[in-house]
């Protein structure tokens, strides 16, 4: 947030925050406004409005957590619930004051520390259409956030008037408004020939929740517009504790571009899980549920299986067969076969391409998973390799810049996988896919 945002924020405990949306977007909003499907599966204008460049750094600062290790690159914050408001016609009558930290169940508060915010549940509300200040919509008491003391009774219900140190807050099409669920609020009685359209989407910090719904991100991984933000936003609550068991593991090269930032040609991608990575319950397993990649331009690529191990392409059933970790579902996945054959008898690794080519690869996604099986990907290695080209993973070397020239027909991005399943290490690369 700018310093008059802040300054405002503070002092107000709300925001409106002018031309959010182009007039496209408005347009293509209002007209799925009224549909029945929840807001988030209407399509990518919808989701588009998770993760706005010029909203989510100041979500981020209202309720986010900058401790958590890969925060604001992975929005620290969730999508706590949204919903739409359509019935908004001349003669509405409004919606009573309401807000405050004691109806909350804890849930609603506002606080400020050693130069940090601190919110339970923040609202963005994206007007469609544009209101007036004596038309009626959105109104609230300023400075209500931190009250100490309960706000007279009387001024609730606006059925007898409405008390004068309430304010109408006016704002335009495309517009949001950013307020704190703890602001005494509620919406003035509607006069004005116009409907009012409005999105609401509310936000929480990442380990609580208002709503007992929670949104499973495993849902929305089928849609093209959903990258690793929006699903991080998606996620229901939990303390993202470092270690802890997680669904998601991430390479992302170009985040971590400037350390290192080397341009590679190679033709396909391995994930291998040596020998030497040893055994677990006497099992040698290699375990993902879903492998994904992403272009610079966050567009998913496309990702064939060009090969497996003998183990692995027999798989330990038929949803269970290498095919299953590009299949766009996170059932199944690999698994290499478990009857008749003797543990621990090959490398198991799965080979695979991705399209189109020549595009530069942003970011690989590998879907781990979360069972008891969850970690069987220890000591695993994804690979990048050239025409040719094939190294053993045991000689993985974490420094690209001496891979490619000690061998410069295959790099590797080692990425550690730690006891939890979960990526602990990246090298930056930047990768150039050519068949
Ligand atoms: O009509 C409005 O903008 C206020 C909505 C509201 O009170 C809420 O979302 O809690």
């Amino acid at each position: 947030m700018n310093v008059e945002q802040r300054f405002l924020f503070d002092t107000f405990g709300y925001l409106v925050i002018p031309n959010i949306l182009t007039p496209e977007q408005v347009d293509q909003l209002r007209s799925s406004a009224d549909s029945k499907d929840p807001p988030l599966h209407r399509g990518s204008a919808w989701r588009q409005l998770l993760d706005l460049p010029q909203i989510s750094p100041v979500i981020e600062d209202l309720v986010g957590n900058p401790d958590l290790p890969q925060a604001p690159l992975i929005p620290s914050f969730r999508v706590d619930h949204d919903y739409v408001h359509t019935h908004v016609r001349r003669g509405f009558p409004g919606m009573d004051l309401h807000g405050g930290w004691k109806s909350s169940g804890g849930n609603q508060f506002f606080k400020y520390h050693d130069g940090r915010f601190y919110n339970g549940l923040i609202v963005v509300a994206f007007e469609l259409h544009d209101t007036t200040p004596n038309g009626g919509g959105f109104c609230c008491i300023p400075g209500t956030h931190k009250s100490n003391v309960s706000m007279p009774n009387e001024w609730r219900s606006f059925a007898n008037g409405v008390h004068p140190v309430v304010n109408g807050v006016s704002a335009h099409a495309g517009d949001a408004i950013i307020f704190a669920e703890v602001l005494t609020h509620g919406t003035l009685p509607w006069t004005v020939d116009n409907p009012r359209k409005t999105i609401f989407l509310k936000f929480s910090p990442h380990g609580t929740s208002w709503s007992a719904d929670y949104y499973k991100p495993e849902e929305f991984v089928k849609y093209s517009d959903v990258d690793d933000r929006k699903l991080a936003i998606l996620e229901p609550p939990n303390a993202r504790y470092a270690g802890r068991k997680t669904a998601r593991i991430w390479v992302d090269p170009q985040a971590a571009l400037g350390k290192n930032d080397a341009t590679i040609t190679c033709t396909h991608l391995e994930l291998r899980r040596p020998l030497s990575a040893g055994t677990d319950a006497n099992a040698h397993h290699l375990h993902i549920r879903q492998i994904e990649a992403f272009d610079s331009a966050g567009q998913k690529m496309q990702v064939q299986v060009i090969g497996a191990s003998g183990m692995m392409a027999q798989g330990a059933s038929l949803g269970e067969r290498p095919e299953a970790t590009v299949d766009g579902k996170l059932t199944g996945g690999c698994h290499n076969a478990i009857q008749d054959v003797q543990y621990g008898s090959e490398d198991h690794w799965i080979q695979f391409r991705l399209q189109p080519p020549n595009a530069s690869v942003a970011r690989i996604l590998l879907h781990n998973r979360t069972d008891s099986c969850g970690y069987r990907l220890v000591g695993s290695t994804l690979a990048l390799q050239t025409a040719g080209g094939h190294h053993s993973s045991d000689a993985a070397v974490q420094d690209i810049q001496s891979v490619v020239s000690r061998n410069s027909r295959s790099c590797v991005i080692t990425f550690s996988v730690n006891e939890f399943g979960e990526l602990v290490q990246t090298d930056a690369l930047r990768l150039l896919i050519n068949p």
